[in-house]
């Protein structure tokens, strides 16, 4: 358990955090196809390799998150993508759950599939290098009617069960519910979701005797829906994603990283940054960071548009988002 320790906190060092390339094949697709970009297995190879051989990326990437398509490419330096992160001393993560499917009890609901045949995934992904492993949930708010307790619970299950395997595989486990941008909801119901999501995932968890100091969490900020009227001021979303935060995540947890979740790429950045100085001021227990995919790529991806010709340009969006990115880790009052 001390190598888990020690990769998980890895994982969440100062100044450096997750960038999540883990779209699976129809993700990537409407990815790529928001900026006309068309899908194969080599455009998405190429798509990954704009990322992840960019020179220098290790000055702000701890661990990228793949999918398992991507595992068993290479990039442009002809190695595997795993060996050329791990070569560059960055922790090479994979996604393991296997999408979603409609939640019997609920049929507006989804629940995260995977856990058929997960041992057997774990072992051949650590064989490749995998050092950790992600697991993503969606909850849902409609009003008070979603989430239901019902989803919830079952999904906080499935995502211990895999916590549990992924520990006993020798890798790190990154527990996600994602609780879902989309919707009218307001700030404050958000915060309560996310809370009553993490506290029942943190009984599932104890339940299954996974160990919290080599398991990561990856949450959404505590914010207003994306169709709500209401624009909040990222000190209101650091705020209310702490107090959320606070009472329902065990301080012995290794490291909190946030996902984007649709956020523009500025309003991802100032939210980390007002999240970063909230968590100073309340002595948060956890480090924390980010695990983006969209805030990260969008911008290279849209001056990319899939052509050898673009990839400096692209590139150098990127780079300029994640000094942006890390910049926000650091951010003062
Ligand atoms: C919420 O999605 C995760 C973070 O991405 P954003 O920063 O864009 O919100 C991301 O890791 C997600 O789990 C993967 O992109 C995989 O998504 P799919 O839908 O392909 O399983």
């Amino acid at each position: 358990m001390t190598d888990l320790f020690a990769a998980a906190r890895a994982l969440v060092e100062p100044s450096k955090g997750l960038l999540a390339a883990d779209e699976s094949t129809p993700t990537a697709a409407k990815r790529l196809a928001a900026y006309g970009i068309a899908s194969s297995p080599e455009l998405r190879r190429q798509f990954r390799d704009l990322f992840l051989s960019m020179e220098g990326v290790e000055r702000y990437l701890s661990g990228v998150i793949l999918y398992e398509e991507t595992f068993a490419q290479k990039g442009s330096d002809g190695k595997l993508f795993p060996d050329s992160l791990e070569a560059r001393g960055i922790a090479p993560g994979i996604k393991v759950d296997e999408g979603t499917e409609p939640f019997p009890g609920s049929a507006e609901e989804l629940i995260t599939k995977g856990l058929v045949g997960l041992p057997e995934r774990l072992a051949a992904f650590k064989k490749g290098g995998a050092v950790f492993t992600k697991w993503r949930a969606v909850i849902r708010i409609e009003g008070d009617a979603l989430p239901t307790a019902a989803a919830v619970l079952e999904n906080a299950k499935r995502l211990a069960s895999y916590a549990k395997e992924a520990q006993v595989a020798g890798l790190v486990p990154i527990v996600e519910p994602e609780v879902l941008l989309a919707g009218k909801h307001s700030r404050a119901r958000s915060q309560a979701v996310i809370q009553e999501t993490l506290a029942t995932l943190f009984s599932a968890l104890a339940a299954q005797g996974v160990d919290l100091g080599g398991l990561l969490l990856k949450t959404a900020m505590a914010r207003s829906g994306d169709a709500s009227a209401h624009k909040d001021a990222s000190e209101e979303v650091a705020a209310a994603t702490l107090e959320a935060l606070v009472a329902s995540v065990p301080r012995e947890v290794a490291g909190i990283v946030f996902l984007s979740g649709g956020e523009s790429p500025d309003e991802a950045t100032a939210n980390l940054a007002a999240i970063t100085r909230e968590a100073r001021r309340v002595e948060a227990p956890w480090p924390l960071t980010f695990s983006y995919a969209r805030a990260l790529q969008e911008e290279a991806l849209a001056l990319w548009k899939g052509k050898a010709e673009n990839v400096e340009a692209a590139r150098a969006a990127f780079r300029a988002r994640l000094e942006k990115v890390q910049a926000a880790l650091v951010s003062s009052p």
